[in-house]
């Protein structure tokens, strides 16, 4: 067929056989693409199953993962306050693992060594160790945030002193209250971040009760879910440890 006599056929249809043609051009695409999308979802369940979800979606995830991983470095630092700015009624949240039984006078620090040793570290000797304060605005999932003032041992200065070089090679850090009922696993950059803390102190004072005396971790590279309290052990692992909130469906990073 010549590009004229095309041409002329075309202005030959009437109205009606081109709006037909039209409609039977719409209704195709419109089923293929229905089609395309019935088959996309088929093929998507039939991949096997990573975790609870399809591996493309979990392949997806990671992939955003280690996006952030790699912008992510112990370079950028959580915005700090000045002392003023840090409010005096800290707000009280998540009970978990901090059972009444909890014997505080007998209580030592876990440190379970790749070799499976374990060392037994107590208050006062973190005490005698360089402080570090952090004064960041603490966010939590629910929604709240508020800035407040924490100090302890630096990870990082903790890993030297002790020697847990090796162990600080591992992946990960596996932290657990001591009744075993708060748990949460924390990749090894966010742990070694200079504002990774072992802390024993709020407002200047040794931490209440309900907020993880002797010892808790604050961490401000993630949500409060992260901020262990009460560290009754804490581990090396290179799998992700067990993590209370993950279990629960929250992400496992949960980082800011
Ligand atoms: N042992 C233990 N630690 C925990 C929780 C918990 O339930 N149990 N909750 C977490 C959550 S969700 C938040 S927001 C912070 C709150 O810390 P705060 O009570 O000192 O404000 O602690 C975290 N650490
Ligand atoms: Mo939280």
């Amino acid at each position: 067929m010549s590009k004229n006599m095309r041409k002329a056929k075309m202005k030959n249809r009437t109205v009606e056989q081109e709006i037909r043609r039209r409609t039977i051009i719409s209704f195709s695409l419109f089923f293929a693409l229905l089609l395309l999308g019935y088959f996309s979802w088929r093929w998507l369940n039939a991949q096997p199953d990573d975790n609870g979800v399809p591996k493309p979606f979990r392949t997806g995830y990671e992939m955003n993962e280690s996006v952030f991983r790699n912008v992510f470095s112990g370079n950028h630092l959580a915005k700090t306050y000045s002392k003023d700015k840090a409010v005096k009624r800290v707000r009280v949240n998540g009970n978990l693992g901090l059972s009444d039984s909890f014997d505080y006078k007998h209580w030592k620090l876990k440190v379970v060594r790749k070799t499976g040793d374990t060392l037994y570290i107590s208050l006062n000797e973190l005490r005698t160790m360089p402080k570090t304060e952090v004064i960041f605005d603490f966010k939590c999932i629910e929604g709240w945030s508020q800035v407040t003032h924490w100090a302890g041992v630096r990870f990082s200065d903790f890993v030297k002193k002790y020697n847990l070089d090796p162990e600080a090679t591992m992946k990960y850090v596996g932290l657990v209250t001591p009744d075993k009922g708060y748990y949460v696993g924390i990749d090894m950059p966010s742990m070694m971040h200079p504002q990774t803390i072992l802390c024993y102190e709020m407002n200047g004072q040794l931490l209440p009760l309900n907020q993880g005396f002797p010892l808790r971790l604050i961490i401000p590279v993630k949500y409060g879910i992260k901020h262990l309290k009460r560290i009754g052990t804490l581990y090396f692992s290179n799998t992700p440890p067990p993590d209370y909130w993950a279990e629960q469906g929250y992400d496992y990073y949960s980082g800011l």
